[in-house]
């Protein structure tokens, strides 16, 4: 009942911001154009259409093309005109990995590798992640929310149309589900889309510590069943790594959050070459994420059975760790997305300046690649790739505009955002430069 009642909250708040809208003149429609992913050498064709034009009508694209060809015979009187001339129009950035609902911060950690002290000392040592489940403990779901939100206002403002965002910052019933509730009620009331992910098993909480094996049955008995049923999650994640789960303790939680229904993810080869990515295929994961470490074996595998391979580099940049290997998984017919993973420790950022500059200069990435990244791929990594992630007529009316005529200056700007305008569902949720004609 609680949950059909929650439905019923969000279709109303997010209905009433469906907008009929028209986008033209764009120097570039960067449509990203296709309901699938997009693998390998498909990542370079961004199907632009040069002064292009969208629809929206009913927060949804009815259709996109040429300016001319799309916008004969509208009547304007029913929408709101964006003229696009000089600019390039995207679709809304889709950020596939983040931790973004958590309490406190940890910049002393920060401190402390600045001075040489690794991420995986800290946590042993007690402080990392635990410090984090510490404070989301203590927070109230009222300040939870709060934080969520403002969080998301700077998303937003990046262009981040759908956020994924997972638990994991509590490790026990009560937490864990204030988290999942939470974004349950930050989806209903923001702009941003959230899609939720349980990562209970993202590390060994203090009352069970040296019993890894009585934590995961736990979390299997314990909380597993009342995520599924009550549909607080469609995303069951673990942090599969030397020293926190192993590969045999990850395959048992993933099967049975499998068998309650939920779809797959690993935090796979993040610090350790420890197989993650091998078991992401094995099970049939939606995707694998990280994977500094993936072997040879692993990326074949996950090009053969399209395992999203979801690639953070602001995390192997914040950690002085190797990036991942992204320009020979894409040369083996991987599909490639790209995510912030913004948390409180190894990675406290949720910048797409940043990712699309780390991607082209550290990870070999072309600027195409790096746009199909985190649009089609953003959207594939979450099982969403039919309904956003390009600009096609029956997708949502997500869209960023820029402010300069092509999306080849995201990367070149380095470190700025040029995100001028932000639309969801048709409607403009953000405008940097009141555009609107
Ligand atoms: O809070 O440190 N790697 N999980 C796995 C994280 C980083 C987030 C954190
Ligand atoms: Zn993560």
């Amino acid at each position: 009942m609680k949950q059909r009642a929650e439905n019923k909250v969000k279709n109303n708040v997010k209905s009433r911001k469906l907008g009929n809208l028209v986008i033209k003149n764009a120097a570039e429609l960067v449509t990203c154009s296709g309901f699938a992913a997009k693998r390998g050498s498909e990542m370079s064709d961004l199907h632009v259409i040069p002064d292009g034009a969208i629809v929206i009508e009913d927060g949804i694209i009815r259709g996109a093309g040429r300016t001319a060809e799309i916008i004969h015979n509208l009547d304007g009187e029913n929408y709101e005109v964006i003229d696009a001339s000089g600019k390039a129009v995207l679709p809304g950035f889709v950020d596939s990995h983040t931790h973004f609902v958590f309490g406190g911060y940890r910049a002393e950690e920060f401190s402390w590798r600045l001075q040489g002290k690794s991420y995986m000392d800290i946590m042993a040592q007690g402080g990392g992640i635990a410090s984090t489940v510490e404070a989301t403990r203590k927070a109230t779901k009222e300040e939870l929310v709060a934080l969520g939100k403002k969080r998301l206002d700077s998303m937003l403002a990046f262009g981040v149309t759908t956020v994924e965002g997972k638990s994991g910052y509590g490790l026990d019933y009560d937490t864990e589900l204030k988290q999942l509730v939470v974004m349950g009620e930050l989806d209903a009331a923001h702009p941003v889309d959230i899609v939720r992910t349980f990562l209970g098993a993202h590390a060994v909480p203090p009352e069970y510590r040296g019993n890894e094996e009585g934590f995961i049955r736990y979390l299997v008995q314990d909380v597993l069943p009342d995520v599924a049923s009550r549909k607080l999650a469609e995303f069951c994640d673990i942090f599969c790594e030397k020293g926190v789960f192993s590969i045999n303790q990850s395959r048992r939680l993933l099967k049975n959050a499998r068998s309650f229904g939920l779809q797959l993810k690993i935090h796979a080869d993040e610090i350790t070459p420890l197989g993650g990515t091998e078991l992401a295929v094995e099970l049939g994961a939606i995707s694998a994420d990280h994977l500094l470490h993936a072997s040879d074996n692993g990326i074949r595998g996950m090009a053969q059975a399209g395992t999203v391979a979801t690639l953070l580099p602001a995390t192997a940049f914040s950690l002085k760790e190797p990036y991942a290997r992204a320009r020979y998984m894409i040369d083996n017919g991987c599909t490639v997305a790209l995510a912030t993973d913004f948390n409180p420790g190894s990675c406290f950022s949720e910048s797409i300046p940043l990712l699309f500059s780390l991607a082209t200069i550290y990870m070999g990435m072309t600027p195409e690649e790096s746009v199909s990244s985190l649009t089609i791929n953003g959207a594939a990594a979450i099982g969403r790739e039919k309904s956003i992630g390009s600009l096609d007529a029956g997708k949502a009316g997500d869209a960023v505009i820029i402010e300069f005529p092509s999306y080849r200056f995201i990367p070149y700007h380095i470190g700025v955002n040029c995100v001028e305008t932000v639309v969801k569902n048709g409607r403009v949720v953000v405008d940097r430069n009141e555009n609107r004609g």
